[in-house]
């Protein structure tokens, strides 16, 4: 099945200079990047994506991670994989949330550190289900954005000047 799904490189990923070696991992898997862009992630961004955390004890924290402010890094790298099982295929190849957990060949068994107290740096994000997939993709990427479209998109006119939003 045809599926699409969302990779942030986090900002621990983007200050240790991961971009390439976690490129050439993905790449393994044969997936096409159907978008990318580097973001420099809003509070609310960041809270609206992490939502299902919010009354953990590390939340805080967990903002503070990707707005890249525990890395002098306020900037995330963020990508739509595209392809036959993608979700499954770069979940596995990210590894357990833990980097203690993780598949010592996994990205984040490879690069991933769990800090005293803190959250677990674990360099990369990776959509967990379909329907996470779909929330996230629509959440970090208009439709203009992204060259395929799984989901579908419609025209609206604004201030005069046509444009796709997600339906
Ligand atoms: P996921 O990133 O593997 O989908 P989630 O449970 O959605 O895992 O958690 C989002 C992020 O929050 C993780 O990637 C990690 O950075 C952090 N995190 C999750 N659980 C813990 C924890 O128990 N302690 C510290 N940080 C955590
Ligand atoms: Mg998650």
């Amino acid at each position: 099945m045809f599926q699409q799904t969302l990779v942030l490189i986090k900002p621990d990923g983007l200050k240790k200079s991961l971009t390439g070696n976690i490129l050439t991992r993905l790449s393994e898997t044969k997936l096409e990047i159907a978008a990318a862009k580097v973001v420099r992630v809003s509070r609310k961004l960041a809270e609206k994506h992490y939502a299902h955390l919010k009354d953990k004890p590390f939340f805080d924290g967990l903002v503070k991670y990707i707005l890249g402010e525990l890395h002098e890094r306020r900037k995330v790298l963020a990508m739509v994989y595209h392809g036959e099982d993608a979700i499954k295929k770069v979940k596995e190849l990210a590894g357990a949330t833990n980097p203690e957990e993780a598949e010592p060949t996994s990205i984040r068994g490879a690069y991933g550190r769990i800090t005293t107290g803190g959250v677990y740096e674990n360099v990369i994000h990776a959509s967990a289900n379909e329907k996470e997939a779909e929330r996230e993709i629509k959440m970090w990427f208009k439709p203009d954005e992204v060259i395929y479209h799984i989901y579908p998109a419609k025209e609206v006119v604004k201030n005069n000047i046509q444009e796709l939003e997600w339906a």
